[in-house]
């Protein structure tokens, strides 16, 4: 059965845009997955996060694979971008977080989606509604209702 998932996708180290990127591509070539679409690259102040500016975006695919699977087929693009985890929320070459796995809620050890802090962050928000502007979070409705309060939030387009 596919699933439509969306991922977030943030860089802040090296060249961040071309790490964005080189991500969709990666998403793209996924075994089991469809790359749907993408939105476009952003620049972003760091929340809770140290560094220079962030680049974000979020991709949508259609998969077979169960979320765990996705999850780690995503930390397998994480590491061929040689991630490093020196301590959480680290600057990070590439970041990819599973925000949304079709309707479902999952609460596991490894695994909790909808990604808990994807309503409080304009750099998710943002590219989110532009990709999805109808999307609905399972358990906290549709995504667009959380705009405003990310309003302050620095993130500007970039072309
Ligand atoms: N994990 C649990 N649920 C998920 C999920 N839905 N997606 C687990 C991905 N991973 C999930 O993640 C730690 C562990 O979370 C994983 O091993 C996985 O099993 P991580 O990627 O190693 O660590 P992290 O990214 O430092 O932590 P986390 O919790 O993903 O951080 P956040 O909340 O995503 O924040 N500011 C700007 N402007 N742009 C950014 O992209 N990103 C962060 C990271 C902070 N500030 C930022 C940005
Ligand atoms: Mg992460």
């Amino acid at each position: 059965m596919n699933t439509i998932a969306y991922v977030g996708i943030g860089a802040n180290l090296g060249d961040a845009r071309a790490n964005v990127a080189d991500a969709i591509e990666r998403l793209r070539r996924l075994p089991d997955c469809t790359l749907l679409g993408a939105s476009g690259q952003y620049r972003t102040a760091p929340i809770d996060s140290s560094g220079d500016d962030y680049v974000n975006a979020v991709a949508s695919i259609s998969t077979t694979l169960d979320a765990e699977s996705l999850l780690q087929a995503l930390h397998g693009i994480e590491q061929a971008h040689g991630r490093e985890r020196p301590y959480r929320n680290a600057p990070r070459t590439l970041d990819l977080d599973l925000l949304l796995y079709g309707d479902q809620q999952i609460a596991s050890p490894t695994l909790t989606v909808p990604h808990p802090r994807m309503t409080e962050r304009a750099f998710v928000l943002v590219p989110l509604l532009a990709l999805a502007p109808e999307v609905v979070i399972p358990g906290r409705g549709p995504a667009r209702d959380y705009a405003a309060a990310v309003a302050d939030q620095g993130i500007s387009l970039l072309s």
